[in-house]
């Protein structure tokens, strides 16, 4: 195992000299935010990341994410060139030494929160989830809480408009085509692409979504056996899934799983939700039995404290701020340090 941080990149308001300072860590989580989406990521940006990476004394085995353009995921006659430009982005990728790309096929939205300042009793916030203001929602002119600003309202609709008719089976199809543009690339650069699932693991304003229960992954593996098609195993986005026993998941993928994101989730009803700190007791996922089933199940890929609380009067970027992700890390380091020694 090897515990990792996201960094946001230069713009990230948390130093990477901050970073080293957590101890235990061994590199960070980043990606190069300013190259537009489908468009080839340029070595020299790469090699910029991955110097300031080495000055601080940290590695750059994992990228999260190079997303994937809504075009491979329709399906359109645009998507043979752009799975090329990702083919090209992963060579790159892999000239600097990285081993694990994350991404996800979700159509149009990413993760999703109905509240990202939700406030605790002892006064820390963290980011909430409640389905009555799901479905307050004016889903024909949606304004979503930290959802990327750069699509205008038009641009949103558009899209929206251009997924009618996309079934399940359809965006399943159109992943496996995808994978199967760049496993060749994965297998000369030894490259691992690791899924992320969808978060909430449900369809959301009518939109198809393909990865987030147990079957999927049956589903997925069958299709694209190859072992550089892997898993991103989310706790807090497959948890919010209460259908999901997590540390089962766990222990059937844990050779799949390259890429480890360990939240806490705590519900407050059947459907509702807030984000929590990381220790199993503070909420409804059992990140020990977790852990416990990733070590037995043979899990050698990277880990990283996932959306931690603001605490201390941080006002950090909501889910990544410092203090409580580098509480997470000791934690979970002392975790897994435990039960591996267990298992010796
Ligand atoms: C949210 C993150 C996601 C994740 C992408 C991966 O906090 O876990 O935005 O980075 O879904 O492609």
């Amino acid at each position: 195992m090897k515990m990792t941080f996201r960094w946001y990149g230069e713009t990230d308001c948390i130093p990477l000299e901050y970073i080293k300072q957590i101890q235990g860590m061994s590199g960070v989580v980043t990606a190069v935010y300013d190259t537009p989406v489908g468009e080839v990521w340029e070595l020299d940006k790469i090699q910029r990341l991955k110097s300031l990476c080495d000055k601080a004394g940290l590695e750059m085995e994992v990228i999260e994410s190079v997303p994937v353009h809504e075009d491979i995921k329709l399906g359109k006659p645009t998507r043979d060139k752009l799975i090329a430009n990702y083919a090209q982005t992963i060579k790159n990728l892999g000239k600097v030494g990285v081993k694990c790309i994350c991404y996800n096929f979700m159509p149009v939205f990413d993760w999703f929160r109905t509240n990202l300042h939700f406030r605790h009793a002892d006064g820390s916030e963290s980011l909430s989830y409640s389905e009555a203001d799901f479905n307050k929602l004016d889903k024909h002119n949606l304004r979503l809480p930290g959802w990327d600003e750069s699509y205008t309202s038009e641009e949103l609709n558009g899209l929206l408009a251009e997924y009618k008719g996309m079934t399940h089976e359809k965006l399943f199809e159109n992943l496996i085509y995808f994978l199967n543009g760049i496993m060749p690339t994965c297998d000369e650069t030894g490259i691992n692409m690791a899924i992320h699932p969808d978060d909430p693991p449900w369809d959301i304003f009518d939109l198809p979504r393909i990865v987030g229960k147990e079957e999927d992954y049956d589903r997925l593996f069958k299709a694209v056996p190859n072992p550089h098609n892997g898993i991103t195993f989310c706790t807090g986005s497959l948890g919010a899934g209460r259908f999901n026993d997590l540390p089962k998941m766990a222990k059937s993928y844990a050779k799949r799983i390259y890429f480890a994101h360990l939240r806490q989730l705590k519900f407050v009803n059947e459907t509702d939700f807030y984000e929590n700190g990381h220790q199993t007791q503070e909420g409804n996922v059992d990140i020990y039995a977790i852990v416990k089933a990733l070590v037995k199940g043979g899990f050698n890929g990277y880990v990283r404290p996932d959306h931690g609380r603001n605490i201390w009067g941080e006002a950090g970027k909501p889910g990544y701020g410092l203090y409580d992700r580098a509480l997470g890390a000791a934690y979970l380091s002392g975790l897994f340090e435990a039960i591996e020694k267990e298992e010796e």
